[in-house]
């Protein structure tokens, strides 16, 4: 792929269309070259996106903002081990993978003992197809995890920009092709996170003579990471919750890969051009990114099952409403009932530890709620589609094999869709009441809009882990709320701040 720099350090706006080179790695030659066609390189104006550079006058209407913490942090690092309210778990930094937590454990007062949640979790391929059928297009599609390295693509995080005020960084290392050791400076970052949510809360008004207020305020756990792949950045939070829940967000943002266009309007387009106009000349690629999560559960120990909870519609008889719908459990046996695709049905989706129940008997167990029910849209023959195949489904389960990390393969660069998986999942092995992984394919369809130009505001999705049954009740209860800042400057009130 070709850029014009001239004029933008924005050089993925300015693409020099309808060059091919193909380069021979073995000689380290250009073996072939094809310029096909001729189109405008779009103009460098516009693509502009540092502040400096912004031509006057700017706006500057927000105030000066930032987060306290005069008494530190409330977490503890011990090596690569994360100590924070309830919850213990490792860190660490892989090549490929990015960022992989590890033995996430949640302390239970009950019990009085740290209960594993997690043995294991990380992004596991990341895959970026795009839907231009074009010579210089149609080969486009980017296993970012296999063949780039999400963690070598890792970038160090920026102080007061990537994270707030009150985080604490960590080195990132790995070796280099030739084994010597590389680093990574600030590849991770870790941080409490307070925005002013409600954690949970209630007003009772019912009781005669009085009003009982009870909030508790939502402070969380967050690490964090970016890979830039190229045009895209990815942003990767792991955020730990007091109740119990882990949030996973990814946010992306960077450039579009657009594509040079002899279009300046809308109307003058009457072609498939595998995108939407939304600059002069420039066309932004429709395509997709699809996140493989590994989520090696072990929910109160290893030996875990997978349980499919539909919520059927009944009809009422003898009632005098016609319907309802109540809650068919199923434990799934073997890999193939466990390959779904997210939004066809209403189904709560749980690993449980069908030997650990709780004081009223219901298992003990962690759901999956997803936020992305996206799942590719081509078709089972298409090469990409056979490579990615992991993208079939929104939701697999595998019995754990350590040779079973990589979604697309552990070769992917010249994978032909035989090691991935989907392969894997094709032997149809027993996943009841053993080590079991939980994948997750979090996708995006990505249309572009012309907002996402000349640089794209982040858009986010995700999932959530959520204590189901695990806690005999509400496990916060006993959990006191952070202090109350503005006691340390008696002088500083809402009222005088307001003025
Ligand atoms: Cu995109």
């Amino acid at each position: 792929m070709c850029y014009y720099l001239d004029g933008t350090v924005n050089l993925y706006m300015r693409p020099i269309e309808g060059i091919t080179a193909t380069v021979d790695l073995d000689q380290m030659k250009v073996i072939a070259y094809r310029d096909r066609i001729t189109v405008p390189v779009p103009k460098a104006e516009g693509t502009e996106y540092r502040e400096e550079m912004q031509k006057p006058p700017l706006d500057s209407k927000l105030k000066s903002i930032t987060m306290l913490q005069p008494d530190g942090p409330s977490f503890s690092i011990d090596g690569h081990i994360v100590r924070w309210a309830n919850w213990e778990f490792h860190l660490a930094f892989d090549m490929r993978a990015g960022l992989v937590i590890s033995l996430a454990s949640i302390y239970d007062p009950e019990k009085d003992e740290k209960r594993r949640v997690m043995y294991r979790g990380f992004i596991s391929e990341l895959v970026v197809p795009y839907m231009d059928l074009t010579e210089e297009w149609y080969f486009r599609i980017f296993f970012d995890a296999g063949e780039y390295g999400f963690g070598l693509c890792a970038v160090p995080l920026e102080p007061l920009r990537d994270c707030p005020e009150n985080a604490v960084f960590m080195d990132g290392y790995f070796s280099g092709h030739d084994g010597t050791p590389g680093k990574i400076s600030n590849v991770l970052c870790i941080f409490e996170r307070y925005s002013g949510d409600i954690m949970w809360r209630h007003t009772e008004t019912e009781i005669l003579g009085k009003v009982i207020r009870e909030v508790r305020p939502e402070v969380n756990l967050v690490v964090r990471t970016v890979s830039t792949l190229g045009n895209y950045d990815y942003i990767v939070d792991w955020e730990f919750k007091q109740t119990g829940t882990i949030k996973v967000t990814v946010g992306m943002t960077g450039m579009l890969e657009v594509k040079g266009s002899v279009y300046t309007h809308k109307d003058q387009i009457q072609e498939e051009v595998y995108g939407t106009l939304v600059a002069e000349n420039t066309i932004g690629a429709h395509h997709d990114h699809f996140l493989a999560f590994h989520l090696d559960l072990d929910v109160d120990g290893d030996a875990n099952s997978f349980v499919k909870k539909k919520l059927q519609t009944m009809r009422a008889n003898k009632s005098k409403r016609t319907s309802y719908w109540t809650v068919n459990s199923k434990t799934v046996k073997t890999e193939s009932d466990a390959r779904i695709q997210l939004g066809s049905e209403a189904a709560e989706l749980l690993v449980v530890n069908p030997n650990k129940k709780t004081k009223l008997g219901n298992c003990v167990g962690y759901r999956l709620i997803p936020q992305s029910v996206a799942g590719s849209l081509l078709m089972d023959d298409d090469y990409p589609q056979i490579r990615a195949a992991f993208t079939k489904y929104n939701v697999w389960v595998t019995p754990y094999n350590k040779s079973e990390k990589w979604a697309a393969g552990l070769y992917t660069d010249q994978s032909r869709g035989d090691d991935t998986l989907a392969t894997w999942s094709l032997r149809n092995r027993e996943i009841e009441n053993r080590d079991i992984v939980l994948w997750y394919t979090l996708g995006f369809h990505h249309v572009p809009y012309q907002e996402h130009f000349p640089i794209m505001p982040t858009l986010s999705s995700g999932f959530e882990l959520r204590p189901s049954n695990f806690f005999e009740h509400n496990p916060t209860l006993k959990q006191k709320p952070p202090k109350q800042i503005n006691k340390i400057w008696p002088n500083c009130s809402v009222s005088a701040m307001a003025e």
